[in-house]
Formats: C-alpha cells, sequence, structure tokens
C-alpha cells in the first residue's frame, strides 16, 4: 500500500498537543484523532491549528491511520486498539512521544519506571543534578510532556524522566546512561493481558541503557534480557556488599551505605518510612552512574520531604495522626505505607481505601490489613470486591463518599493510632485525580477536627 508523509498523532491530552507542537514546529504534517467525541483541549486546538484535520468519536478514518508515515499514540490509548493495530499490520511505524523525542535529543538522559516511588525517584533525582549545578529537565509520566522540552533554546545538560509503562511500550531508541525499574507489583491489569506483559513493557526502559539500577530485592525489576554489556548497580534495603547500594547498622544507627562506605544516617533523611529509603539508594545509585557528585545528592536527601499526597501528615490531634497518602493507587503502594507506618506505631492504623482497583486482586492486601489495621473504610467503585477480600478479616465499613469516610473514622480512632487514607485504587471514579481525593480528605479532615482550613 502506497504511504503518505503524514504522520497521525492520536490523543488530544497533554501528551498530544505536545506532539502537535513538536511537529508542527518541524513542519511535519500531521492530522489529530481522539476516540472521545469531545475530547480536552479541542476548541484549542482548532483555533491554534486551523488547518489541521481532526477526527473524533469511536470510528477512524482507517485508509489514513494504513497510509500513515507513523502513528504517535498518547500513553492512554492502547496500541491494540484494533485501528492501530491494523495500521500496524500495514506496516505503518507505532510510536510514543518518548520514542519521538529519542529519535530527535542529544542530551543525557536518566529513566524512572516502577510500580511505586517513580514520582518521587524522578524528582529526587531532579533535585541533586540542580544542587548540582545541572541544567536539568524533570519530565514524562511526572507532568510535562518530554517533547516540550525539546527544543534549541533549552539546551539541557541532563534530562530526567519518569516513565510509565504505556509509554515504554511505544519506546525503542531511548538509550539512558542510566536507567531503573524501582519495583514491579500489579498495577493496570485492566490494561494489560497478563502481569507478565505489564513487568515486560516496564523492562523495555533498560533496552539499551549503559546503566541499569536494579532492585536487589524485587527480582522482577531485573530484566531477563538484559544486554551483556549494560553496567549492573544493585540496591537493597540490607547490608550491601561490595559496590551495591543499602543500608548499615552502626551502634544502633541506620546508615545508607555503598558497599562499606557509611553515606548519611537515615534518621537525617527528611522523607519518612522504609520505601523511601529504598528511593533514596536508587537515586543515589542513579545519579552517580551519571557523574553528580555524592556530596550535593546527600545535602539533597537532608532537605528533600517528599511530595503532596504521598504518606503526608495532614494533622496531629489527641494523639492520633491523620495521614494522606491518596497517591496510593495500587496495591504495592498501600502495603508500603501500611508497613511503613504500622511498624513503627504504638496503636493501630484505620485505612481509608477503594476507588477502581484497575482489575486488582484484593486479597493480597489481607496479611498487611490483618497485622496492622483497626478498621478498614471503603469507598467507591469496587467496594464490593474488596469487601469480597477484606471484611471477614479486619472490622469493615462502608462510606458514601469521603466525609462519611472521615466522620467514621473520627469515632473508631483512639490514641496511638494513624487514620490513613492510601486508596490502593485509581481516584478517577469518584474524583479528577489523586490530588482531587487526597485535598477532599484533606479538608473533610480539618473539618471534622475544626482545624483551620488554610492551614496545614
Ligand atoms: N483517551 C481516550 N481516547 C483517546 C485518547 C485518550 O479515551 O483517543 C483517554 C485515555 O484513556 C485517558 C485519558 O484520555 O483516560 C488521558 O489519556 P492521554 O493519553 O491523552 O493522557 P495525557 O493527558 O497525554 O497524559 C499522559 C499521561 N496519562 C496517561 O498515561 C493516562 C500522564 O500521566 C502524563 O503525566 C502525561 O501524559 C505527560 O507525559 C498520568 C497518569 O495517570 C499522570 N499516568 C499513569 C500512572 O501514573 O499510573 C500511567
Ligand atoms: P509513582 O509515581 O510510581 O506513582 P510516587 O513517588 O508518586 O510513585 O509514590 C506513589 C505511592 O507509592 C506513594 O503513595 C507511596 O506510599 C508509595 N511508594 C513510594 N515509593 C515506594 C517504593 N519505593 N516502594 C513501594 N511503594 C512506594
Amino acid at each position: 500500500m502506497k504511504k503518505t508523509e503524514q504522520h497521525i498523532v492520536i490523543g488530544l491530552g497533554i501528551t498530544g498537543l505536545s506532539c502537535a507542537r513538536f511537529l508542527s514546529r518541524h513542519q511535519l504534517p500531521f492530522v489529530v484523532m481522539d476516540s472521545r467525541e469531545n475530547p480536552p483541549n479541542l476548541e484549542m486546538f482548532r483555533q491554534t491549528y486551523p488547518d489541521v484535520a481532526v477526527y473524533t468519536g469511536k470510528s477512524w478514518p482507517q485508509t489514513l491511520l494504513n497510509e500513515a508515515k507513523c502513528l504517535v499514540v498518547s500513553p492512554g490509548v492502547a496500541v491494540t486498539t484494533p485501528a492501530i493495530a491494523t495500521a500496524k499490520a500495514h506496516g505503518v511505524d507505532i510510536i510514543g512521544d518518548i520514542e519521538l523525542f529519542a529519535r530527535h535529543n542529544q542530551a543525557p538522559i536518566i529513566a524512572i519506571t516502577g510500580a511505586n516511588g517513580k514520582s518521587t525517584v524522578t524528582t529526587l533525582v531532579g533535585e541533586m543534578a540542580k544542587a548540582a549545578g545541572r541544567k536539568v529537565a524533570v519530565v514524562g509520566n511526572i507532568g510535562t510532556p518530554v517533547l516540550d522540552v525539546l527544543s534549541q533554546e533549552n539546551d539541557y545538560d541532563l534530562v530526567v524522566m519518569e516513565l510509565s509503562s504505556f509509554q515504554l511500550e511505544t519506546t525503542y531508541s531511548l538509550r539512558p546512561i542510566a536507567a531503573t525499574v524501582l519495583n514491579i507489583t500489579p498495577d493496570h491489569l485492566d490494561r494489560y493481558a497478563s502481569f507478565a506483559d505489564y513487568a515486560a513493557a516496564k523492562h523495555r526502559i533498560y533496552h539499551e541503557a549503559q546503566h541499569a539500577i536494579i532492585n536487589q530485592q524485587d527480582l522482577l525489576s531485573m530484566s531477563p534480557t538484559l544486554g551483556a554489556d549494560v553496567k549492573r548497580h544493585y540496591f537493597t534495603l540490607s547490608v550491601p556488599s561490595k559496590e551495591e547500594w543499602g543500608l548499615c547498622w552502626q551502634e544502633g544507627t541506620c546508615w545508607l551505605a555503598q558497599g562499606e562506605t557509611l553515606l548519611l544516617p537515615t534518621s537525617k533523611m527528611k522523607m519518612f518510612g522504609q520505601h523511601n529509603f529504598a528511593n533514596a539508594l536508587s537515586a543515589l545509585a542513579l545519579g552517580s552512574a551519571a557523574g553528580l557528585p555524592m556530596d550535593s545528592m546527600l545535602q539533597t536527601l537532608q532537605t528533600f520531604s517528599g511530595l503532596a499526597h504521598r504518606c503526608q501528615s495532614v494533622a496531629c490531634v489527641n494523639e492520633i495522626q491523620w495521614v494522606n497518602d491518596s497517591k496510593g493507587t495500587n496495591i504495592g503502594a498501600c502495603q508500603a505505607a501500611l508497613e511503613g507506618i504500622g511498624k513503627q506505631l504504638t496503636g493501630k492504623i484505620v485505612l481509608l481505601l477503594g476507588g477502581d482497583g484497575k482489575g486488582a486482586d484484593f486479597n493480597d492486601l489481607a496479611p498487611m490489613v490483618t497485622q496492622f489495621c483497626r478498621q478498614i473504610i471503603v469507598m467507591g467503585k469496587d467496594t464490593p470486591l474488596i469487601q469480597q477480600a477484606l471484611a471477614a478479616k479486619v472490622e469493615t465499613h462502608v462510606a458514601h463518599d469521603m466525609q462519611e469516610a472521615v466522620q467514621i473514622a473520627s469515632m473508631t480512632a483512639r490514641a496511638g493510632d494513624v487514620v490513613l487514607l492510601s486508596p490502593a485504587c485509581s481516584s478517577l471514579d469518584q474524583y479528577r485525580d489523586f490530588a482531587h481525593r487526597g485535598e477532599t480528605f484533606v479538608e473533610a479532615v480539618k473539618r471534622i477536627l475544626h482545624l483551620d482550613t488554610n492551614t496545614h
């Protein structure tokens, strides 16, 4: 079949818009397709690009797709979508924005993926690079589309990139200096045929990397197809051997360490919880592989207090601590929060959870819920699934909304307890996003505790 010179941008979200800006800057012909009748940004797009055709709604013109030079598919659209799969069968190049970036980028890249901890580690490495005086761009799944930092004026000397499995599916030639899969626990199982497919998508980050940063305690973070020439570096929450990154104990103090070299007492870190020690160690390993100086990396660990909506303390009243972990959008994140908080608690955890479980098996939460929780309060779309898995293990209440959930929690929690919002689910069934859910929780807590709603 004859081919046109046309790119087709699939999706009119922030990725699609960044692709349009890039293609238009490079004077490459393109059209846009989005399966929604009225995608966001449509009006603004039509005003900005009056000559670019936009096809919206379920049926896309298949001949255009089959004859295109290239489809640039947004991460929210599965490449298994029949119209895209058919174009692929016709020999069309199917890529995403990360691949388009990779084909034009000159700057060194640090690439980060994993089920949990991506945004924390990406931000932390970005801060470490800034502290070392580098001109760094922090981009990708964390929020700023990668193509938006690709222009001559920008001239970054390091790009730190958070990548989702969706973005990695359509990426082939990234060639990062240093890459990591922080951990792999089930997520997005509504999009993948199997957990193995999800893991395989994540492993693509190591393809042609110079240095692979591997979680020694999560063998899934190691790719079975890692090339022999990729230099391996390991991090662990145990005592490290030789060059490994890990934790050492000396006279009752726990230290971040590389081999036998003690680097920083963990008590000097601003971030809280064991999982953040793993995040710190992976960030040190990534930064070292990319040539960042140790002193500025350690300095950063002493000031970086983590990101909003990740195990963030909201208030402590009557010896009850209220914690917002709204970004705990899968079971692995919720487990990390329960363990990180539960292990150092005199009381118990009252856990607020629920939303869209994305196909996860809530039975996986049962051991930690049994060990650490006084009660769970369930909300949202997958309430029946959560009840089915956990109600026999722990006292369970159902709430219709966040206000009711917080009210129930306030009646149950005792001195020494933590009330934790760590939903193990995505928020999109009830909220705009995880931040909206977290803010709703914080407001409800402040209302019930009669705190000033303008302060944190
Ligand atoms: N959509 C359609 N039809 C289309 C196109 C999109 O229904 O034709 C829907 C998608 O199913 C999705 C929504 O529109 O529900 C947005 O999809 P998108 O691909 O247009 O998303 P963008 O606005 O471009 O944002 C994407 C990432 N979103 C997703 O992967 C769903 C953002 O990550 C990312 O910050 C941004 O690119 C910049 O790189 C968000 C996210 O939720 C935060 N990521 C997931 C996660 O972290 O778990 C993977
Ligand atoms: P991501 O970008 O991968 O979603 P974040 O840094 O935003 O990761 O953290 C999301 C959630 O995952 C947080 O709520 C936190 O409780 C949990 N988390 C953070 N780091 C880790 C880790 N290394 N292992 C397990 N869970 C983690």
